[in-house]
């Protein structure tokens, strides 16, 4: 329908998808599509900005459009594509990178943050990723951006790239918004709670990922750090591993932060810890045996990212042209 509002978002297949990304992403995905015209991509031009290795890469890509579809995103209601399929973002991204400063580009945290982990390869495209997002959401004029509060800096960037570009040429791109959830936004790593749980830096065991078979997702909670206090309170400056267990219990249950409190007054940690283990484990027991089954059915996989990649290309090129057109290319 032409009324519906649109919604665009990714994930990097830099990795296996954690409990993070579903947390934070993913859950809300799915819900979405009856309300809005959705588009969600498997961002593999973002992943090469740090190094990826050809075979891995691929396979991962391909696994994340089962979880996609495992986590409920229907790809008959969605538009699920893979973002290297349609050029238009590569285009769009050049030009979006004439209307970005390079001091807008060196505030982004996520630039800082990797630079810092990845001191020998701090490649330009790492630097200039947030034009390519910018491109990836102006493109489809999207309304909404569902992503984890640690890409709320990036959208406000892709904003402040569409405002001035508006600002020259007219109304070309729609102002998108981020869509944070309320529970979920900030999952942090279980071994290092003040960190977030993000799927490159999986070595500490700190990390819960989608496709993690019941007993290590128990095994995983039960070795989370803590405090040496023994309440179950959520604090998040003093009890950052509580509060993290609190979180990912209310986002699997639905329940209230003041209803776990009481739920567990009085018990001991290592009760808290199986009860949230167990409840993950239930959470992603049907989205693992799901993922398996379709990905043993590769020719349906494709269909579902060239037909995805069709659909996007339509939509993409029509803005693409318009800006073409608007910055004085002669049109082809
Ligand atoms: P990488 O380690 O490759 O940077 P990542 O694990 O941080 O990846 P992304 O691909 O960058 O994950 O993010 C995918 C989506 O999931 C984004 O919307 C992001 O905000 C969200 N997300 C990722 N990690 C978390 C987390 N720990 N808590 C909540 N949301 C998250
Ligand atoms: N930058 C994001 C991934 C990403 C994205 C997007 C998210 C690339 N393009 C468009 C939402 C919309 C990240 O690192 N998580």
């Amino acid at each position: 329908m032409d009324d519906k509002k649109t919604i665009l978002s990714g994930i990097q297949p830099s990795g296996a998808l954690t409990l993070g990304s579903y947390l934070g992403a993913l859950v809300n995905w799915a819900a979405m599509s009856e309300i809005y015209d959705c588009y969600y991509t498997i961002v593999d031009m973002h992943a090469i900005t740090s190094r990826q290795n050809p075979a891995q890469l691929r396979n991962t890509a391909l696994t994340q459009l089962a979880q996609y579809i495992a986590c409920g995103i229907d790809p008959d209601k969605n538009t699920l594509f893979i973002q290297s399929h349609v050029p238009a973002h590569a285009e769009l991204s050049w030009v979006l990178s004439c209307y970005t400063m390079f001091g807008e580009l060196s505030r982004m945290t996520q630039f800082k943050d990797k630079a810092a982990k990845n001191a020998d390869n701090i490649n330009a495209g790492l630097f200039t990723y947030p034009a390519l997002m910018a491109a990836d959401i102006l493109l489809y004029q999207a309304d909404l951006v569902p992503v984890g509060s640690d890409q709320k800096q990036h959208i406000e960037l892709t904003r402040d790239i569409a405002v001035r570009f508006n600002g020259i040429y007219g109304d070309v791109f729609n102002l998108p918004e981020p869509y944070i959830p309320k529970v979920g936004a900030r999952i942090m790593d279980l071994q290092a709670p003040t960190n977030k749980m993000s799927k490159s830096e999986i070595a500490d065991g700190g990390c819960v990922l989608l496709l993690d078979k019941p007993e290590d997702i128990m095994r995983a909670f039960k070795r989370a750090v803590t405090d040496s206090e023994s309440s179950i309170r959520y604090d998040l400056a003093n009890k950052p591993g509580i509060s993290n267990l609190i979180q990912i219990y209310s986002a699997c249950t639905g329940k209230s932060l003041d209803e776990i409190e009481c739920e567990f007054e009085g018990q001991g940690y290592g009760v808290f810890k199986a009860k949230v283990g167990e409840a993950v484990v239930e959470t992603l027991r049907p989205i693992r045996e799901e993922t398996l089954r379709l990905l043993a059915d590769k020719s349906y996989l494709r269909s579902v990212y060239d037909q995805g990649a069709d659909k996007a290309s339509r939509t993409a090129n029509k803005t693409l042209r318009k800006v073409y057109k608007k910055i004085g290319f002669i049109e082809r």
